[in-house]
């Protein structure tokens, strides 16, 4: 064997006697590495993880700007000094919000009321307002421009008879949630309605391609009661115009005559701002829904009831 032969083998062996003492063998680490990772971390961690998605609440899931239960939300959250934020959105995209909360049973609190059809399709409740901020029962009015009445009678009387129960909205809302072909599904309402729908028409109602123009937030019931409306008038030979705006331009344009009607004015707590503002200059025509309602809503199965228990489960 010459040297460097030797000294290779030496090398070798002493690496081989070294790995043996120290424990660096290919299966030692694993050995005693493995209770450590299985012990404690792993057990404290989930749980705590857990409880953080489902169990707590730092925002409120509002709706539009414009509308009137982001003001009362907001007095809401001064009167009971909320320490929770207001987040904007939509209709929709709110109660895309519930039903995803719902489905991971995730805590969540979101500007809701009545007629909705969120109350069919999930299980809700409303939570208690000890301080009644957001009122009490409301009505839903029909408000038109002045002058409608003088330029369109027959159009003014079929807003005046129209009005309809809970059943028959949450009717047109169901659908509207299967199917958003909100156009199609107020042509089918009114088909399966025809009787109902008759009594609101009035004789000699006939539009010869006149233009008519609706004003609507995209709110659920706003977008059932003017779809349907609208078909009627198309159906009577109107061309109807349905425009969606922001709350306060819906008031202001109906105000100022730049449209000719709205059927979504809530009152008389909600669009109480909008009706003092602008109610000198439009004609309240009819009460189209009554028993009406808004409020904070949160799913079943949240363990608070009442407004003023929110801050106990903020984050
Ligand atoms: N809403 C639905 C509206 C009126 C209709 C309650 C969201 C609001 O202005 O708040």
């Amino acid at each position: 064997m010459s040297k460097n032969k030797l000294m290779i083998v030496t090398l070798i062996l002493l690496t081989a006697f070294a790995l043996v003492f120290t424990g660096c063998g290919a299966d030692e680490p694993a050995e005693v590495e493995e209770p450590v990772d299985v012990e404690e971390p792993a057990e404290t961690e989930e749980p705590a993880e857990v409880e953080e998605m489902e169990g707590s609440i730092s925002d409120i899931t509002g709706i539009d700007p414009g509308a009137g239960i982001m003001a009362a939300t907001e007095e809401a959250m001064e009167v009971y000094d909320l320490n929770v934020g207001l987040l904007e959105s939509s209709d929709a995209a709110m109660t895309a919000e519930l039903d995803a909360a719902i489905a991971n049973d995730e805590w969540i609190i979101v500007t809701g009321w009545s007629p909705h059809w969120k109350f069919a399709a999930f299980d809700l409740k409303y939570l208690e307002d000890p301080e009644e901020v957001y009122g009490g029962e409301e009505y839903i009015a029909t408000i038109a421009r002045q002058g409608l009445e003088e330029d369109h009678p027959e159009v003014f009387q079929l807003l005046e008879n129209f009005s309809w129960t809970d059943d028959e909205i949450g009717q047109v809302m169901d659908m509207n949630t299967q199917n958003s072909d909100f156009v199609a599904n107020a042509d089918q309402w009114i088909a399966d309605n025809s009787d109902l729908v008759d009594s609101w028409t009035p004789e000699g109602l006939e539009g010869n391609g006149e233009e008519i123009d609706i004003l609507l937030v995209e709110w659920d019931c706003a977008l059932a009661s003017t779809n349907v409306i609208a078909a009627i008038l198309r159906d009577a030979g109107f061309e109807v115009n349905m425009t969606p705006v922001d709350g306060g331009v819906m008031w202001s344009s109906i105000a100022e005559g730049d449209a000719d009607f709205m059927t979504t004015a809530w009152l008389p707590g909600t669009h109480a701002s909008y009706i003092d503002q602008f109610g000198d200059d439009v004609v309240e025509v009819a009460t189209n829904y009554e028993g009406a309602r808004i409020g904070l809503v949160v799913p079943s199965y949240v363990p608070f009831n009442s407004i003023d228990e929110i801050n106990d489960y903020v984050q």
